[in-house]
């Protein structure tokens, strides 16, 4: 992309985002946020000022998941372990990988340890 149309500023509900930390490319034309949080989902745009003006973009919404909330539901319950363990089920039948939680070795075992593990943590934590 060309980043010399202008000074870009990427906001998050309306608010700047400031570079640093998680954030990177606050102020050019590809945002990047690493580790993300809960915290982080919201309305994301884009101010874009040039010589001859200043334009926003629509905004994006974006919607942070726990990484155990499988279903999507915004809520980590057994729904999701059901919801996960048909997922590796299918992988076993169909020689898929959906269900590979630890990003190694296709699915296997393992990640269903993963996944438990992320599943506790997830509803200690609130994630
Ligand atoms: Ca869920
Ligand atoms: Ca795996």
């Amino acid at each position: 992309m060309n980043t010399n149309l202008g000074l870009y500023q990427w906001r998050r509900n309306g608010q700047p985002l400031v570079e640093g930390g998680r954030v990177f490319g606050s102020t050019s034309a590809n945002l990047t946020i690493v580790n993300i949080v809960h915290g982080d989902a919201g309305q994301y745009d884009v101010v874009v000022t040039a010589p001859c003006g200043t334009v926003e973009s629509f905004p994006a919404v974006v919607t942070v998941y726990c990484r155990s909330d499988i279903n999507q539901n915004a809520d980590v319950s057994s729904a999701d372990i059901i919801a996960y363990l048909s997922l590796w089920f299918g992988d076993i039948a169909n020689g898929t990988a959906l269900a590979d939680f630890n990003s190694v070795g296709g699915t296997t075992s393992a990640d269903i340890t993963a996944f438990l593990a992320a599943w506790f943590a997830d509803l200690e934590s609130g994630c």
